[in-house]
């Protein structure tokens, strides 16, 4: 049969380009004893693999020029000859930017659409998810009545951040780059203060204004001039969390910001990043959390949708445009 498969072609300067792209057809054979045939549903596209295709070191080898474009990919078994798997389960896992995939089962996890909808198997019950989940808890950890700040605060790990600060009593305040994305923040997702970074000249006074009490917990997603500001804004014993820095991902240059760690004496403050992959242990804790989160109506999730593979790139490129709210997808076949 025919598959269709993206590939990377060239590395980026800067935001990347469709150009760095290429979807090409490829011929996928019958599964052999102990494969399966699975047909994605969807694919994630992630801030992260703006690291995985520029060739600078990091925890996993860059894509190399030529291959398949890597990332997270939920579908249905459409062909077994595996013994725990059948045609017609749910399954997620990274088998990257195509239609078809041939796998083992090896990095491939059974997925319980009675928790939730198939696409949030790679968002909200997903890896997104648990980068909420274990950041702000197993980090941030906040106390009831504590304010928690986040950054990049309307996307799949922030949205998720605020409403699960929100639960634990939080007072929260986010960032983000619309006013429309402001106004989902506080009208919908019950924010208590949210401001829009890209109308803002005076980010100090801005999170001041969102942040009466100070900050207690920095959920940072984004980095830059935003994220200077909130460290100017903690209080004494706040926890730091440092998740994403997208503001970053596509500078040539590393830049040079304002020296910042004076704040973190003068408060006593904890400052620490994290990857995901370190909280594997706790995903399935976080997908009957959030799950039962979202069915008792306490937590609303949102899904930014394109259909088609050829439309991956663009979706991708979009995520540094901010064109997403909520979780960015590509959907190659339906439910
Ligand atoms: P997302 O927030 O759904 O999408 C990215 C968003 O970033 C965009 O919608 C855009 O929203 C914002 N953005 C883009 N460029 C920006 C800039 N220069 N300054 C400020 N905001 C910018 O993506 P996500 O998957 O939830 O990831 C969020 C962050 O978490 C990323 O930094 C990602 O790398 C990080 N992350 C870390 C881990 C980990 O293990 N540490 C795991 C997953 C994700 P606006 O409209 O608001 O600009
Ligand atoms: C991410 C940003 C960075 C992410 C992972 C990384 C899974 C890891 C980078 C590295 O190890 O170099 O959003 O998500």
């Amino acid at each position: 049969m025919t598959n269709r498969q993206i590939l990377l072609v060239s590395r980026p300067q800067g935001i990347p380009e469709p150009e760095n792209f290429r979807l090409v057809e490829t011929l996928l054979g019958d599964p052999a004893e102990g494969q399966f045939l699975v047909r994605t549903h969807y694919l994630s596209v992630d801030p992260y693999m703006r690291g995985r295709i520029s060739d600078r070191k990091s925890y996993a080898d860059p894509v190399a020029l030529g291959a398949l474009m890597v990332g997270g990919t939920v579908g249905t078994v459409v062909a077994s000859r595996h013994d725990r798997y059948r045609e017609g389960d749910v399954v997620v896992g990274d088998w990257g930017w195509q239609e078809y995939a041939l796998t083992d089962g090896a990095g491939v996890y059974r997925f319980d659409t009675s928790l939730a909808p198939m696409s949030t198997a790679v968002g909200v019950m997903g890896m997104p998810g648990l980068t909420a989940y274990a950041g702000l808890l197993e980090i941030g950890k906040p106390n009831e009545g504590e304010t928690v700040f986040v950054t990049g605060a309307a996307g799949a790990v922030g949205s998720l951040v605020g409403q699960i600060a929100k639960l634990k009593g939080c007072y929260v305040a986010g960032s983000a780059g619309s006013p429309s994305k402001v106004e989902h923040l506080t009208k919908e997702l019950g924010f208590d203060a949210a401001f829009n970074y890209k109308d803002s000249q005076d980010y100090a006074a801005a999170i001041a204004e969102a942040c009466p009490q100070g900050i207690d917990v920095f959920y940072d997603n984004v980095g830059g001039p935003v994220s200077d500001a909130a460290f100017t804004h903690i209080n004494l014993h706040a926890r730091v969390v440092i998740c994403g820095q997208i503001d970053q991902y596509n500078a040539e240059q590393p830049p040079q910001g304002p020296r910042l760690l004076w704040n973190l004496i003068v408060k006593r403050a904890r400052v620490e990043g994290f990857l995901v992959f370190d909280h594997g242990h706790l995903y399935r804790q976080a997908q009957r959390d959030i799950s039962g989160w979202i069915k008792e109506g306490k937590i609303k999730y949102r899904e930014t949708i394109v259909d088609g593979l050829e439309n991956a790139p663009a979706a991708f490129i979009g995520l540094f445009h901010g064109e997403n709210l909520g979780k960015q997808l590509v959907r190659l076949a339906n439910d």
